[in-house]
């Protein structure tokens, strides 16, 4: 996620979830530590992934559903880093490394780039279960691993990341994060039995794997690069407009020819606001905007 670092992260390992303070390696890797979670920090996690697990039917997308049941996670504990690298490894080539939090842009797409996950070791307290800023363990694994199951989605988001180091020698970062905010983190896709959730964002949030599939009030536009590129996003709400993919091959499209024309041409012409719809808009559901 994109967001600004939390007043009060707990403070693990020796280093602060977002803290700037140096960190241990150079890659800002840490160890997981998974022995040390304590009863409290798997019941936690328990009660989110319980509450997910049971909206998936309906709401998640085919491929999310199966990434999940090939992988080794269980309701009564924090997924161990190393068991689900195992398994990714051989089906895609992805690892997962843990982090303590939001690290620097460049070290997150260095890490992409070589197909490294990297997802935060800690997870957010009883107190936050619906809403945290910093992404934790519960959203960076149960949210962005079961895609990673997926050769397309494996190959978009090294791309991402490969695209994000250009992004970043040229100025245009926002630009590119808007593709990932509206695809990654929340993408919407239609599948022949209806609208469903790709997006790691909704994915790991109860309420927003609700409001996003069903609520009357958001746009649900087709997605297409220039329209995303173009589009501010939200990150203190839900959505106001999701973009719908007709496939996930879609994405690699939007990478092969997306990520260069996004920061080429990023800069020039109209900018959209969040809620915004227009007439070139291909819009699968006009939203209501009550909400
Ligand atoms: N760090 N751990 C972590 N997770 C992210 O999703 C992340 C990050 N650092 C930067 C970042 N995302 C974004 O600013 C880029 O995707 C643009
Ligand atoms: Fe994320």
């Amino acid at each position: 996620m994109t967001e600004p670092p939390p007043a009060s992260p707990p403070a693990k390992h020796g280093l602060a979830a977002g803290d700037a303070a140096v960190p241990e390696r150079p890659d800002w890797t840490i160890d997981q530590g998974w022995d040390r979670y304590t009863a409290g920090e798997h019941a936690a996690r328990k009660t989110l992934f319980e509450r997910q697990t049971r909206l998936l039917p309906g709401h998640a997308c085919d491929a999310f559903v199966a990434g999940m049941e090939n992988l080794p996670m269980e309701a009564d504990r924090i997924p161990d880093f190393r068991r689900l690298s195992d398994v990714l490894m051989q089906r895609t080539g992805w690892q997962v490394v843990a982090v303590p939090g939001l690290v620097p842009d460049d070290v997150f797409f260095e890490h992409l780039a070589h197909r490294r996950f990297p997802a935060g070791q800690f997870i957010r307290g009883p107190h936050e279960l619906d809403y945290l800023q910093e992404p934790d363990v519960f959203h960076d694994v149960f949210g962005h691993v079961p895609m990673l199951m997926h050769p397309v989605m494996a190959d978009f988001i090294q791309a991402y990341g490969q695209g994000g180091l250009r992004a970043l020698r040229l100025g245009k970062l926002p630009y590119l994060a808007r593709v990932y905010w509206y695809t990654v983190e929340f993408g919407l896709l239609r599948q022949d039995d209806g609208l469903r959730i790709y997006g790691a964002g909704i994915a790991s949030s109860r309420a927003e794997s609700i409001f996003s599939v069903e609520d009357a009030s958001p746009n649900r536009i087709a997605c297409e690069l220039e329209r995303v590129r173009r589009t501010h996003y939200r990150i203190d709400d839900f959505q106001e407009t999701y973009f719908v993919l007709d496939s996930l091959e879609q994405l690699l499209e939007l990478a092969s020819v997306g990520f260069a024309a996004a920061y080429g041409r990023a800069g020039a012409g109209p900018e959209d606001q969040p809620g915004d719809a227009r007439p070139s808009d291909r819009v699968l559901h006009p939203g209501t905007g009550a909400c």
